[in-house]
């Protein structure tokens, strides 16, 4: 008899006392900080190539695409202290797309968590910096990743347990970085569908829309579109940008963080490999390195801005 094993539940929605949010914006970027960031994500991009030729093997595409983001991030956006990295009040870093770290460790670098030259050690044995990021090696990182697909569930997690300790009052982001083809992986969604129930207001997704992945183009390997209807279907607030637009990035986490009714996504059109034009739209550099001879001509694009400006020589 089913009626016997038949169970009533008194399901309600659980009922947040949602608040606007608290945290203090941004302030508006005026040009000298602009051209700093863009100065500094020169630099950043000239360490990943450094780091790649050295290493002989890793991900460039990636990485360079996503630069001017990580640099505004690690040098304006973000509330971290990188002589403290374990201080309470940081906000979180998630890299789910953890391939893309030799970015996360040039910034790392850059912004004084560990020697600038510790660099060219990427990928050799027994370093902290890993092929993909290894917590335990590397402890100022929050997570260890690689394996795509789990990075949102880590940072749902994060962002509801910061509920669970200061309710509504926190003042900690967690910001979890994605790749586009990454988002084949189903437990993104499982995350994404929990985050938009939980009304996760603190959690901010930064998707790297490069239309690339690891052997295609992705609207050919397993389409996205209509993406942004995909995020909001599940409950998120969807920002789209330019994401190597300095001013672009930082209003955008400025709005995101300003939404107090539900977590936001920001789909960040990038271009792979950008800064150098060899390796730029071409899916063969997702995980291949410049050679000595690609690195050099990589680093004089680099130094003359793509012909911009003079080389040292001339
Ligand atoms: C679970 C899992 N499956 C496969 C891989 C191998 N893999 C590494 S990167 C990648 C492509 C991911 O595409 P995207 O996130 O768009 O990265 P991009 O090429 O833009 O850097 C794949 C399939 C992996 N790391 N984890
Ligand atoms: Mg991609």
């Amino acid at each position: 008899m089913l009626g016997e094993f038949t169970t009533t539940y008194n399901l309600k929605p659980t009922t947040y006392n949602l608040k606007p949010n608290t945290c203090t914006p941004m302030t508006h970027l005026h040009d000298d900080k602009i051209k700093f960031l863009e100065e500094k994500a020169l630099e950043v991009r000239k360490s990943i190539i450094e780091a790649l030729v050295e290493a002989k093997s890793g991900h460039t595409a990636g990485p360079l695409g996503m630069t001017d983001i990580f640099t505004a991030f690690y040098f304006h956006i973000l509330k971290h202290d990188p002589k403290n990295p374990t201080w309470d009040e940081r906000d979180r870093v998630v890299l789910s797309n953890g391939h893309i770290c030799p970015v996360l460790y040039a910034v790392m670098a850059h912004s004084g968590y560990f020697p600038v030259e510790e660099l060219k050690t990427l990928r050799k044995f027994g370093t902290r910096l890993q092929g993909h990021p290894h917590r335990e090696y590397l402890p100022m990182l929050e997570t260890s990743s690689g394996p795509l697909g789990q990075g949102l569930s880590q940072a749902v997690g994060m962002a509801l347990a910061d509920r669970l300790d200061r309710g509504q009052n926190s003042n900690r982001t967690v910001y979890c970085f994605l790749g586009d083809g990454e988002l084949n992986e189903g437990q993104i969604w499982e995350a994404a569908m929990l985050a938009g129930r939980e009304k996760l207001h603190n959690l901010i997704a930064i998707v790297d829309r490069n239309n690339i992945q690891i052997d295609g183009f992705t609207e050919n390997v397993m389409p996205l579109e209509p993406l942004v209807d995909k995020w909001r279907a599940f409950g998120w607030h969807v920002l789209e940008i330019d994401g190597h637009n300095m001013e672009a990035i930082v209003d955008a986490v400025d709005e995101a963080r300003a939404i107090f009714e539900k977590p936001s996504v920001i789909i960040a059109h990038t271009i792979p490999g950008k800064g150098v034009e060899m390796f730029e739209n071409d899916y063969k550099w997702h995980g291949n390195p410049p050679n000595a001879e690609q690195g050099a001509n990589a680093m004089a694009e680099l130094r003359t801005l793509g012909g911009q400006i003079a080389s040292e020589h001339e």
